[in-house]
């Protein structure tokens, strides 16, 4: 009798359990392939694309499905991409959040629909750490260090005052907070150099330019060094540069960060000092990520790429094995 009572109970509760396990049966298995939703920021630089076009190579390459979304730089789109993954119950949710504030609702919201989420590239900042499983992108602090070290070395004769003027990223993204963060770390301790105007190109060649045209009009020939927040920033303030009858690389100093193609031809026609190297190819170890999470693996909490800096220099010997 007992026996029989529990075998009935274990009949009835079977299709509750499998209800439960919904898909998680094949986690990592090849029945089903990994769908991945993944919002990225835009297309708004060329680090960018690269970036975009790195996702959905290495996606194709590892049979995962990606459903990709472009936010066009703003923050609502993301927000509504995010929810439309949760409501298609997406396996795993990665983004690139264009802002670092903002979010904990809608992570929350994929938290409580068991969907982990994978912060690529720019941070987010949330008082919940569980609300995401890993970040994999870069030191922007580092980089900004990076960029003021350089400066330093490249000037260490020239006597002060050195007047540096800075192109912003987007206004709260990660990489435009840190990128100013280490910049000043470093430079601030040299009192030859000085910040004398900083705003914000959203890290387009089109607001780079305009921005630094407004720089060039405020300050004339005061200007000794331009640090922008990107490469596509600093090439379209070397237009701007080159419009008002000066020459970038000489007249002015230019360095940026990205180290794109456009940066090393930039160098080469000397016209741009320095960039330092911000790695956009990250689909491989992105999606390497996506099948560890899904199957339930744990993963680093921060996955950090590796970067150097070039000038101009290295930059025709560097060039052709540039991939992006
Ligand atoms: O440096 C810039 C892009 O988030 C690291 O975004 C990225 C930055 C990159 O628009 O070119």
């Amino acid at each position: 009798m007992k026996i029989r009572s529990l075998l009935l109970a274990a009949v009835a509760v079977l299709p509750l359990l499998a209800a439960c396990s919904g898909g998680k049966s094949d986690k990592g298995g090849a029945d089903r392939p990994i769908t991945l939703g993944f919002s990225q920021v835009g297309a708004e630089s060329e680090w960018r694309t690269a970036n975009t076009r790195s996702i959905k190579a290495a996606a194709k390459a590892a049979g995962i499905r990606l459903k990709f979304s472009d936010a066009q730089q703003k923050q609502e789109n993301q927000i509504k991409a995010l929810r439309s993954f949760i409501a298609q119950r997406v396996d795993v949710i990665a983004f690139s959040p264009v802002v670092e504030s903002g979010w904990e609702t809608v992570l929350r919201e994929a938290k409580a629909a068991g969907i982990p989420v994978i912060v690529t590239d720019r941070a987010v900042d949330v008082t919940d750490d569980s609300l995401y499983t890993t970040l994999i992108g870069s030191d922007f602090v580092e980089e900004g260090r990076r960029a003021a070290r350089w400066l330093i070395d490249d000037m260490k004769d020239r006597k002060g005052p050195i007047n540096i003027v800075e192109l912003q990223g987007t206004v709260g993204s990660a990489p435009a907070i840190d990128r100013q963060k280490g910049f000043h770390e470093v430079i601030d301790a040299d009192p030859r150099f000085k910040v004398i105007r900083s705003q914000s190109g959203d890290f387009t060649r089109a607001k780079g330019k305009e921005v630094m045209e407004a720089f060039l009009k405020a300050e004339g020939k005061n200007i000794d060094v331009l640090y922008a927040h990107n490469d596509d920033m600093a090439i379209g303030a070397i237009q701007a540069i080159e419009e008002a009858g000066l020459q970038p690389g000489k007249d002015i100093t230019v360095v940026s960060i990205d180290g794109v193609k456009g940066a090393f031809q930039a160098m080469m026609a000397g016209k741009l000092n320095a960039t330092v190297e911000c790695n956009p190819l990250i689909g491989p170890q992105l999606m390497d990520i996506v099948k560890k999470v899904h199957a339930g693996q744990t993963v680093p909490k921060r996955i950090i790429v590796n970067e150097s800096v070039f000038d101009r220099s290295q930059a025709a010997a560097a060039f052709p094995s540039r991939q992006y």
